[in-house]
């Protein structure tokens, strides 16, 4: 990796160069001891520059047609005088490396705006999950002017880190007759949704769609509230057809403000720094263990050791953490 001064960073993206943006996003992904600090640093120096965006999450089962709604939603809010940027979270690229061709051309109109950014970020291979450095990222892009930051993520099952823990709006993107359970309808997106988009209504479908959203206000009705005074409002729509989206967009403010109203966006983003805070006091604590001749040796060792079943894992990583702690 080609590497770049701090300040040649921090001038380039606060000044709306997408390639060197997209170079600082690169440089907060990599884990490389060498590389945290000057991420460190550049976090630093443009914190005074964040926290001004809408942070969505928008989730759905493969195909639900998440970019399809990025696109044509970026697009709107481009018409309405924002700026949009896309963090686009694809599973399976972390398995073959690769990045997410399929959501790059699915973008392509919103590719080209000027006022549009989209970085494809691998998993860490979880459903729902989120790239490791993704609220890093989406930092780096409020520097750099972007006033939503829209998040596509698949799922919302188990992971380290969930999109809810890094958003003020969690969308979800349901598709009719996919299978309530397959989509995780019963319970988890439930818990954490703010609004539910019905997508792919047309014609044929109508009627059937309208039945799905009484059955999911029915459903909503006997949930606890996540926000206070808030009805999680169902949503059908076209992604494809640019149908619903305005609407969704109004809401979408009408919920900021209101959480905005009640305090609940601070307090909100206050958890999430918290949470934030001590996924990366795992992080380095896990760094600073395995640092060093002795540190990677012993890791390796007690690793080693849970790896042939002799010894539970968890007092495994007892006695390696506290031993090279004490050193
Ligand atoms: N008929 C119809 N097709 C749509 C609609 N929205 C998306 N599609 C199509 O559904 C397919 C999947 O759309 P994507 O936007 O790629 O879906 P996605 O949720 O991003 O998919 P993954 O990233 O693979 O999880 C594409 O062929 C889209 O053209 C819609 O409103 N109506
Ligand atoms: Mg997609």
């Amino acid at each position: 990796m080609k590497t770049y001064a701090t300040s040649q960073l921090i001038d380039g993206l606060r000044s709306g160069d997408k390639r060197l943006l997209a170079k600082a996003i690169t440089l907060v992904e990599s884990k490389k001891a060498e590389h945290r600090d000057q991420a460190e640093d550049l976090l630093k120096a443009i914190m005074p520059f964040t926290g001004n965006s809408i942070r969505i999450g928008i989730t759905g089962v493969p195909g639900a047609g998440k970019s399809t709604f990025i696109e044509n939603f970026g697009k709107f809010a481009i018409a309405n005088g924002k700026k949009v940027a896309v963090l686009a979270v694809d599973p399976s690229s972390s398995l073959n490396k690769g990045s997410i061709l399929g959501d790059k051309t699915r973008m392509e109109e919103l590719a080209r705006e000027k006022n549009a950014f989209i970085r494809p970020s691998p998993t860490s291979g979880f459903l729902g999950g989120i790239a490791n450095a993704t609220f890093e990222s989406l930092l780096l892009c409020e520097a750099a002017g972007y006033d939503y930051i829209l998040i596509e993520t698949v799922g919302v099952g188990q992971s380290e880190v969930l999109v809810s823990d890094i958003t003020d709006v969690f969308l979800f993107l349901k598709i009719i007759g996919g299978g309530d359970e397959l989509q995780g309808i019963k319970r988890g997106v439930m818990e954490m949704v703010d609004l539910i988009f019905i997508n792919k209504v047309e014609e044929e479908n109508r009627l059937k769609a309208k039945n799905t959203k009484i059955e999911l206000l029915r459903a909503l009705h006997f949930m606890p509230s996540k926000e206070k005074d808030w009805k999680v409002p169902v949503f059908l729509g076209s992604a494809l057809n640019n149908e619903g989206l305005d609407a969704v967009y109004e809401k979408v403010q009408e919920f900021i403000d209101l959480k905005v109203a009640t305090s609940s966006f601070e307090e909100t983003r206050k958890r999430q720094a918290e949470k934030r805070f001590d996924y990366w006091v795992k992080e380095y604590i896990l760094q600073h263990t395995k640092s060093g001749k002795e540190g990677e040796t012993q890791y390796d060792l007690h690793k080693k050791n849970a790896s042939d079943l002799k010894v539970n894992p968890s007092s495994e990583a007892k006695v390696f953490v506290e031993k090279l702690l004490k050193k």
